[in-house]
């Protein structure tokens, strides 16, 4: 007995319907900014030649997102189909086609953004194991019908038009009854029927949990999108900062490419109206400032580059915003700190900590509790409400996002979250220095060659850079000036390359005249050492 060729379509399309369903309350309930349909969605976006976006938009205004999320939809329907009529003679060719899909998904969630993590890969996991089972169970019934296992009838496509597949005569001539007498038995007809429309009611029910779930979130974006922040402008790159070299890092980077690292699963959504920080310990009074309070004290802001204790040499765990926010040495000072405290133990509302050393956080570094990101509220992924910011430290002692709780108090009481798992009590950022062009296995002409990059020593500056070639001679490169110790800088240098296969090395001298080493060491404990370098090769 023959089944119909729509009955595998279909099962392919409710399969797909219940994946996507299931990922999109996965991200809801884990409050990822987008479910990884809209994350395809916006990379294809990204990813279009600008010529053709701009005609894009030209012709649908400001709906192309929609429209393209919409279009993906349907794409994704036939694609659905075709995996439905896949599996009627293979297992492993749905499976391929699927996982293929659910790869693409991936990698548009987290590889082109700074901003993800990996837990923003769990939707896609959820919705692929969604897929299989679903399309297992949907095309059992199917399978029965079939009275054999696929492959089984291999030799006779499905797709055929031999006179023989009553079925696809049925569809050949129209028939709109297609799911009647056209071929499967009764009992298997109405097992997949049933389990059809169970599929379809499952996956609508799942959708509008889902949309329940990341209603949450959404209020909370409304609400970020209505802030007004007294005091918080807009960032304004100082000329000086750029070498105008072709290629280069961004010296400012965009909140949508800055870096992203939490412990966070699911992302802490805070309504600001809610929000409130505790400042206790050894103080002379407690105090606790809500968002409103917080808002209207005087406002301070500065470019400030944030890296990970967990960058190696040459990674980009790195990033460059203008901060704003409220001194976090004005609200201690309210507090009153007592004699003999050394740190602050900060918490945020998803429980992490670190401890910070009370002298950087009340010293000329005017580390903030930050309110904005580049003239904007706070991204969600970067702390919203607030977080804390202090030049000089890497972010694992120091930038709290989503931060609720500074408790004044001595390095020697305390524990925090990664100084439990073996990294460094105190964590000042390490002098490095990277290379953007040439890129890594670049092919190049012989001669003069522009090699360019960024240089950082947070809270001491940058006096210089140097190249070498294959270990060579170091020769002085240019550096720009961004009128602050605080942030990176961008360098430049020429070097005469011959025909052949070459490593350039960089390495920088801070303020205090300190070289960078060349000893590489780990990012464990406390930061990587070590000269970056690129292998290029020159033509003849
Ligand atoms: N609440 C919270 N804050 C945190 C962390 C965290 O896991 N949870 N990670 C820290 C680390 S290790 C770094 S490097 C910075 C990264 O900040 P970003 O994600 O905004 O780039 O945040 C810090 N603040
Ligand atoms: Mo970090």
């Amino acid at each position: 007995m023959k089944t119909t060729r729509w009955a595998w379509s279909l099962a392919g399309i409710l399969a797909g319907a219940a994946g996507l369903s299931t990922s999109y309350l996965t991200a809801n309930a884990l409050s990822i900014r987008e479910s990884p349909v809209v994350a395809v969605a916006e990379d294809v976006i990204r990813l279009t030649p600008g010529a053709l976006a701009e005609a894009a938009i030209d012709v649908l205004g400001h709906r192309d997102k929609p429209v393209l999320v919409a279009v993906i939809l349907l794409l994704s329907v036939g694609l659905f189909a075709l995996v439905g009529r896949l599996a009627r003679r293979s297992s492993w060719a749905p499976t391929l086609v699927l996982l293929a899909l659910a790869l693409v998904a991936a990698l548009a969630v987290l590889l082109p953004k700074g901003t993800a993590n990996g837990s923003d890969a769990l939707p896609v996991a959820v919705g692929f194991v969604t897929w299989l089972l679903a399309l297992s169970l949907l095309t059992a019934p199917l399978r029965t019908a079939d009275g054999a296992g696929p492959g089984a009838d291999a030799t006779t496509p499905a797709d055929a038009t031999t006179p023989a597949d009553a079925t696809t005569a049925a569809e050949a001539t129209g028939s709109t009854d297609r799911a009647g007498q056209a071929g499967l038995p009764e009992s298997s007809r109405r097992g997949f029927l049933v389990g059809a429309a169970a599929m379809a009611g499952a996956a609508a029910v799942v959708g509008v949990l889902g949309r329940l779930v990341g209603a949450g979130r959404r209020e909370v974006e409304r609400i970020r999108g209505l802030l007004r922040l007294p005091g918080v402008t807009a960032p304004d790159v100082p000329p000086s900062a750029l070498l105008g070299t072709a290629d280069v890092t961004p010296w400012l980077t965009r909140a949508d490419d800055f870096y992203r690292i939490d412990t966070a699963i699911s992302v802490p959504v805070i309504d600001p109206a809610e929000w409130q920080v505790r400042i206790h310990g050894l103080v002379d009074r407690e105090v606790v400032v809500t968002f409103d309070e917080l808002n209207a004290f005087e406002k301070t802001e500065a470019w400030v580059t944030l890296n990970c204790v967990s960058n190696v040499v040459g990674g980009n765990l790195i990033g460059n915003a203008w901060w704003s926010g409220v001194r976090i040495a004005t609200l201690l000072a309210e507090a009153g700190v007592r004699p003999g405290a050394d740190a602050v133990l900060q918490t945020s509302e998803d429980g992490w900590t670190c401890a910070t050393p009370i002298e950087a956080l009340t010293d000329d570094r005017d580390a903030m509790l930050a309110l904005a990101m580049n003239g904007k509220p706070l991204p969600i992924e970067h702390g919203f409400p607030v977080r804390s910011i202090v030049p000089g430290l890497y972010g694992y002692v120091s930038a709290t996002k989503w931060v609720v709780d500074l408790e004044v108090t001595r390095f020697a009481d305390v524990q925090a979250y990664w100084t439990t798992k073996g990294w460094g009590e105190r964590g000042p950022v390490k002098m490095s220095s990277r290379i953007d062009v040439p890129g890594s296995g670049a092919e190049l002409e012989p001669g003069e060659v522009v090699v360019a990059g960024v240089a950082w020593a947070q809270h001491t500056g940058i006096a210089g850079v140097e190249v070498s070639v294959d270990g060579g001679a170091w020769t002085a490169g240019e550096i720009a000036d961004p009128g602050t110790v605080d942030t990176w800088v961008q360098w430049r240098a020429v070097v005469d390359l011959e025909p052949g296969d070459h490593v350039l090395q960089v390495r920088a001298t801070d303020k205090d005249g300190l070289v960078q080493t060349g000893v590489e060491r780990d990012v464990l404990p406390d930061g990587a050492t070590g000269w970056h370098g690129v292998d290029v090769s020159v033509s003849a």
